[in-house]
């Protein structure tokens, strides 16, 4: 750690009034170029603790930067991981409204309900298969609280991932008989196909950025409790959206899901 409890304090609050405003700042490391993982996390930790504090509830977490690609761009070899609370969370089909966030992106995804908690470190692929109860097709919605989604990995780290929204549904399924890497995923704006890929493009295998994240919070001291929803990770790149926009997400075998901006 490199940064002291007050200044830490201070940029929670800061990149949090800014999503609460919906507007933009320079990324943190500006000012604190020193700012090490430990301190970034600290970060993200102190956000949580000042939604809590007003009643939110975490209902899950998300990996980000699961695409080897994006990990190249980005000039690191690892994912990283933040939470979900009650506040992000949109019915299917629901509206939302864009003068609340900034400049959002929608990513496609698969979703993970767990049946059993896990823990790391040492969880794998085979774990994570074994305690989840169902996957979903997941739409995230990021909204990077920093000025044209400029960053580098800490600052996106102490913001949260970018995390902003997300809407589950379609036909939940079992993972017994799919198989998650060639599982083909289309997102839809406006009924055109924006977007194509399949669940390998997350890690080799989506259930190992869910692997990956139950080892993070392992180092932690955390772990995934029973009934958690995990977003996995984008499966394409992000798709910037407009009001009047339409979204949805196919994922083979697990029916769609979708949102309206307005
Ligand atoms: O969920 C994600 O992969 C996004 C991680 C943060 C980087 C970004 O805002 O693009
Ligand atoms: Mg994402």
């Amino acid at each position: 750690m490199t940064l002291d409890d007050s200044t830490l304090d201070g940029l929670a609050e800061h990149l949090e009034t800014c999503q609460v405003q919906a507007r933009d700042t320079p990324k943190i490391t500006d000012d604190h170029p020193g700012m090490d993982w430990e301190d970034a996390y600290a970060i993200q930790d102190r956000l949580l603790q000042r939604k809590r504090a007003r009643g939110a509830r975490v209902v899950g977490f998300k990996c980000g930067l699961t695409s080897h690609a994006k990990m190249r761009q980005m000039g690191v070899d690892e994912p990283v991981f933040g939470f979900l609370v009650d506040d992000f969370a949109l019915a299917d089909g629901a509206a939302l409204r864009m003068a609340e966030l900034i400049h959002p992106k929608v990513e496609p995804e698969i979703a993970f309900v767990l049946k059993r908690e896990l823990r790391g470190p040492g969880c794998h692929v085979g774990a994570v298969l074994a305690a989840t109860d169902f996957v979903l097709p997941g739409i995230e919605v990021i909204d990077s609280r920093y000025r044209d989604f400029k960053f580098d990995l800490k600052s996106v780290i102490a913001d949260n991932t970018s995390a902003a929204r997300f809407v589950v549904g379609g036909k939940p399924a079992p993972v017994y008989g799919l198989d998650l890497r060639t599982c083909g995923v289309v997102l839809e704006k406006n009924g055109e196909a924006v977007a194509l890929g399949a669940g390998a493009a997350v890690l080799g295998h989506p259930a190992a950025a869910v692997a990956a994240l139950a080892n993070h919070l392992g180092r932690r001291g955390h772990h995934l409790p029973a009934g958690t929803l995990i977003l996995s990770g984008g499966v394409t790149e992000a798709v910037a959206v407009a009001p009047g926009d339409h979204v949805a997400l196919r994922v083979q075998g697990m029916g769609q899901v979708g949102l309206r901006l307005v």
